[in-house]
């Protein structure tokens, strides 16, 4: 199985950290999501990454390839099998691929991407911008669904939900943004757990190194 994409990607996280729980091996093409050849876009056609090759099938998109996985190796259960419970995973899902990302994305591009990958000058006054005003609502919200303890942000047990969290929140931690533990103990907590966990840790280790420490 070939994984198309870099792993600073909050995405191809998702779908690393997703192998991991099922045990599955991967190669990692690492396609950079800029510029992408017309080759690259005949297998994902938005130009995104990741993309997911076995043998001939092509999946593009975490989520889709994801909910593949989960299909070809349905164990240890990645999606809750309650209706309720799942409906809440998949909403916690989009939330960090959508409002998550988005907000921690230019921290993460100005202090690392610019920065560290391209050696460029980052506007700090706009990473400093964002983390005094767009990332608190984001975190407040979060602060509000976490659980007291441990990493399964729905029954209690490791999902979907808490890779997709987990994978925003490591994003943010490259940037220098961690959770301000005074200010929202419960994220802070829950990130520390997920991001402690047997699959996120050496995954993160791996790339901190990559990324110079
Ligand atoms: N919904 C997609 C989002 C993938 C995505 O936006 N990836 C970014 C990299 S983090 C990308 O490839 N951006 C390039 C572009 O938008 O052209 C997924 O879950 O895989």
């Amino acid at each position: 199985m070939i994984i198309h994409g870099v792993n600073a990607s909050p995405f191809v996280r998702k779908v690393i950290v997703a192998l991991a729980v099922k045990g599955l091996d991967y190669e990692l093409n690492p396609v950079m999501p800029i510029g992408v050849s017309d080759e690259y876009k005949q297998k994902s056609p938005l130009g995104k990454i990741p993309c997911l090759e076995d043998g001939d099938y092509l999946l593009p998109d975490s989520s889709c390839i994801i909910q593949y996985l989960e299909a070809l190796q349905p164990e240890p259960a990645l999606y809750p099998s309650d209706p309720k419970q799942r409906g809440r995973a998949l909403w916690y899902e989009e939330y960090a691929d959508t409002k998550l990302v988005e907000t921690v994305g230019p921290v993460f591009f100005e202090r690392v991407v610019k920065k560290q990958i391209m050696k460029a000058e980052p506007d700090e006054e706009r990473a400093a911008k964002v983390i005094a005003e767009d990332v608190p609502p984001v975190f407040d919200y979060l602060e509000g669904e976490v659980p007291d303890s441990g990493d399964g942000i729905v029954g209690g047990r490791f999902s979907i939900a808490d890779i997709a969290l987990g994978s925003g929140l490591v994003n943010a931690r490259h940037g220098g943004l961690t959770v301000d533990a005074a200010r929202w103990p419960r994220l802070a907590a829950y990130a520390a757990a997920v991001h402690g966990n047997p699959y996120f840790k050496p995954i993160i280790e791996q790339e901190t190194a990559q990324l110079g420490g």
